[in-house]
């Protein structure tokens, strides 16, 4: 048993003064059972508990950490930046070259916004689509999750699905009617709500892979269905990519599927880490923002030095696509490894992966949305997190979150998690 004396004084404390003692719900461990260890070091492919402990991370601060923990690249950039003041409120060309990395990355993106998460990128995505097309309805998809947005946190994935929360209290009817919630992957349904809705939706927003309810692909053609049938009716298609954008590739999802989304939503690995937003798209729809257009959309750390600072460092060191290359081969072997521990224990499991990200189900079918995620069998799921935990490898503590390798991992952390993992999944 590995000791966690300091993490549970820490966490009695937390209790206290921070309501659940987290600042994000799913960090709580409620879905897994246990309380959170506290993290005082995070280097590389690894994190350091307040007890000493030491783990395998693939959570990578839930996906940023691209590069691993703390990569000098970000820590001198970081330091440098903030010998010359931490905020400015004033433009600055870190700003201007953080545009430019992500402009000439994403083709569909012309004109990019920063902001300062994945909640206000998808928030002013929204407020966006519906300023230009001068339309209400907004389509989104079970198990999808865009940060705590008030009209989006129906059906919602992440931390809401984890705590059994996908609907929040405090979000008036009024602010979810114009939300249209459809399954994933079924083109019927979305026709449907064309045929009825049309000229009221401004767009869709999807994550093209969702990784908010675990992982699950696009079917074949089912992002192309998209794209053809928003721009027939004059809507928007909207890419959440605060998970997939540079993380699948410097051109993220779009790019590894060939799609051309109107808008897209950033965040995670742009940051470096630190905290980031951002929303792009076609210059004609961007220019609709404040100042040059009606629709407003500011923020006091916008663009904030720090955090542009990382992010440039981070996407400088992703330019030359070897990271992807490496990340993909370990991806690749993580989850062959663990498909073979599951087999050789005799317990059904559904591993999905696209490139550095991946997810375990616990279930005998593939999953192809939100119902097929919820079949799989979550209590197995929290013995395997525990027993991976014990065994010194941190997995997300939700099953419905996907998991991260960053470039900081090797054939040898890789190694040593599958064979934790056959002796985890032997004893399940
Ligand atoms: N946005 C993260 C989920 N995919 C959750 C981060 C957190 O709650 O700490």
């Amino acid at each position: 048993m590995r000791l966690s004396a300091e993490s549970q004084a820490l966490f009695d404390k937390a209790l206290q003064w921070i309501p659940g003692g987290v600042n994000s719900p799913v960090r709580a461990f409620r879905a897994v059972g246990g309380n959170p260890f506290f993290a005082v070091r995070a280097n590389g492919a690894t994190v350091r508990d307040a007890d000493g402990n030491e783990y395998v991370d693939y959570v990578g601060t839930w996906g940023p950490a691209i590069l691993g923990h703390a990569p000098r690249v970000v820590v001198d950039a970081v330091k440098s930046a903030a010998e010359h003041g931490t905020s400015f409120g004033i433009p600055n060309p870190l700003e201007v070259r953080m545009a430019e990395l992500v402009v000439n990355a994403v083709p569909s993106v012309e004109k990019v916004r920063m902001c300062n998460s994945g909640t206000e990128a998808t928030m002013s995505a929204i407020r966006l689509a519906r300023g230009f097309t001068k339309r209400g309805k907004i389509i989104k998809f079970e198990g999808c999750y865009h940060g705590h947005v008030d009209s989006l946190l129906v059906k919602a994935g992440s931390g809401a699905l984890t705590l059994g929360q996908p609907d929040s209290a405090g979000v008036p009817l009024e602010f979810t009617s114009q939300t249209i919630v459809l399954p994933f992957n079924d083109v019927q349904a979305v026709r449907e709500a064309f045929a009825a809705h049309g000229p009221d939706i401004a767009g869709i927003i999807l994550e093209p892979v969702p990784a908010n309810a675990g992982l699950y692909l696009p079917r074949d053609g089912y992002l192309e269905f998209l794209r053809e049938i928003t721009a027939g009716h004059e809507s928007l298609l909207i890419f959440d990519e605060v998970m997939t954008g540079f993380r699948l590739g410097l051109a993220g999802a779009q790019g590894r599927f060939g799609i051309t989304p109107d808008l897209s939503c950033f965040g995670k690995v742009i940051g470096g880490g630190l905290p980031v937003g951002a929303f792009g798209g076609r210059g004609e729809i961007m220019d609709c923002l404040a100042p040059d257009g009606p629709v407003y959309q500011a923020g006091t750390l916008s663009g904030n030095p720090l955090a542009m600072a990382a992010g440039v460092a981070v996407l400088e060191a992703l330019a030359d696509g070897s990271v992807y290359k490496k990340i993909e081969a370990l991806g690749q072997a993580l989850s062959d490894g663990l498909a073979r521990a599951a087999e050789s224990a005799g317990v059904a499991v559904q591993l999905q992966r696209i490139g550095s990200m991946s997810c375990c189900y616990f279930n005998d079918a593939p999953v192809h949305n939100m119902a097929d995620a919820m079949k799989s069998d979550r209590d197995r799921f929290g013995n395997y997190f525990h027993g991976m935990l014990e065994a010194g490898i941190y997995v997300a503590p939700s099953q419905f979150e996907a998991g991260f390798i960053s470039a900081a991992h090797d054939e040898a952390t890789i190694g040593r998690t599958i064979e934790a993992a056959v002796e985890v999944m032997k004893a399940l």
